[in-house]
């Protein structure tokens, strides 16, 4: 099918979800006739649409295939610069690394890159991120703030807020945080947050938010050592879920949630943060590069780095793994 009736078809169907599109609109809408109508819609059946046909009334979209193209995540989408320049590619490296080049050659705030299947998904500190094919969402958004470098960390629990808020709205779960950037469902993750800096001197110049979900993955789509570590959306609803429709989600908490923190800076962030996060008040242990630390997490301040209180006193964490020490 011609990519531009597609998108347009597509694009009646999104627009009124409940309502049924008369042939005669469609006729008039793609300036065809009523065969070649049935043709394209033939056309989207075998893509996976659900079209219900009724006599007289139209056709009316049931379900959209599970797919993230650049079409299925603009129809409907409801920002004004998140996601407005989507760059989709079945197959990727990393998402993260096609986002690099895309800020060397300017690409505009707001600008998301997103693939079906990232061979060499990058987790922090060199880690794998295992991202098989069309099952999660695996994204990077890239973002222009003007701050200086010491609140970009904030970045990364302002993209933890607005995941957890996009799955809650969406399916009824709700997710916890855990400090720095790992999301929960039931004790297991679900998402992971890696946050990468191009800037200057003291100034920077754009965060890479690169947030992998686990969306419609089943148990046996995890390799061996992650199956007790690691879960998706759909295992714990226990149905499938859009992904489009939850990066459109994304998008449209994260621009809101932005614009809140660029006028009124980190403290609505922060409450939102605390009101969701499971590693405050808990003894812990956090592994960092630069060595292991005990103690009970008392906050997080103003930077977004964690405070533990520890025997020797209370020790600023600017980044680790935790691990919630029972008592
Ligand atoms: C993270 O790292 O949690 C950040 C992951 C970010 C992935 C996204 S996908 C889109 C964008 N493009 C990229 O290339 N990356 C970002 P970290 O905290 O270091 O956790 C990594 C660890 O989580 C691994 O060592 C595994 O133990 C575990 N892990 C790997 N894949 C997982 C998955 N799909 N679900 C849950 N856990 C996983």
């Amino acid at each position: 099918m011609r990519s531009m009736i597609r998108k347009r078809l597509i694009e009646l169907f999104t627009s009124a979800p409940q309502d049924f599109v008369s042939s005669q609109q469609i006729c008039d809408e793609l300036g065809c006739s009523r065969t070649a109508v049935w043709k394209h819609i033939e056309d989207l059946r075998k893509e996976g649409y659900e079209l219900e046909a009724v006599r007289r009334k139209g056709y009316r979209l049931l379900r959209k295939p599970d797919k993230i193209s650049e079409d299925e995540i603009l129809f409907g989408l409801e920002t004004e610069t998140f996601g407005r320049h989507i760059y989709f590619q079945e197959e990727v490296t990393s998402t993260q690394l096609i986002a690099h080049d895309l800020v060397n050659e300017g690409a505009p705030h707001g600008t998301l890159v997103v693939s079906d299947h990232q061979t060499k998904g990058k987790g922090r500190l060199q880690r794998n991120w295992h991202s098989p094919n069309g099952t999660g969402i695996w994204m990077s958004l890239i973002v222009r703030p003007d701050i200086p470098l010491h609140r970009a960390p904030q970045m990364t629990l302002l993209a933890s807020v607005v995941i957890t808020e996009a799955i809650e709205e969406l399916t009824g779960l709700t997710p916890s945080i855990k400090w720095p950037n790992d999301i929960l469902l039931n004790g297991k993750k679900v998402a992971g947050i890696l946050t990468e800096l191009r800037a200057e001197a003291d100034q920077v110049h754009a965060v890479i938010i690169g947030p992998g979900i686990n969306v419609n993955q089943t148990a046996s789509d995890f390799p061996e050592e992650l199956k007790h570590a690691a879960t998706s959306v759909r295992m714990e609803l226990g149905e499938k879920v859009d992904r489009a429709a939850l990066i459109q989600k994304i998008m449209y908490i994260f621009e809101k949630r932005y614009d809140d923190y660029m006028t009124h800076g980190f403290a609505p962030i922060k409450h939102l943060w605390e009101a969701y996060t499971i590693t405050l008040g808990e003894r812990i242990i956090a592994r960092t590069v630069n060595g292991q630390y005990t103690g009970k997490a008392l906050g997080i301040n103003d930077e977004g780095v964690l405070l533990l209180e520890t025997a020797e006193g209370i020790q600023k964490i600017y980044s680790a793994d935790i691990e919630l020490k029972s008592t």
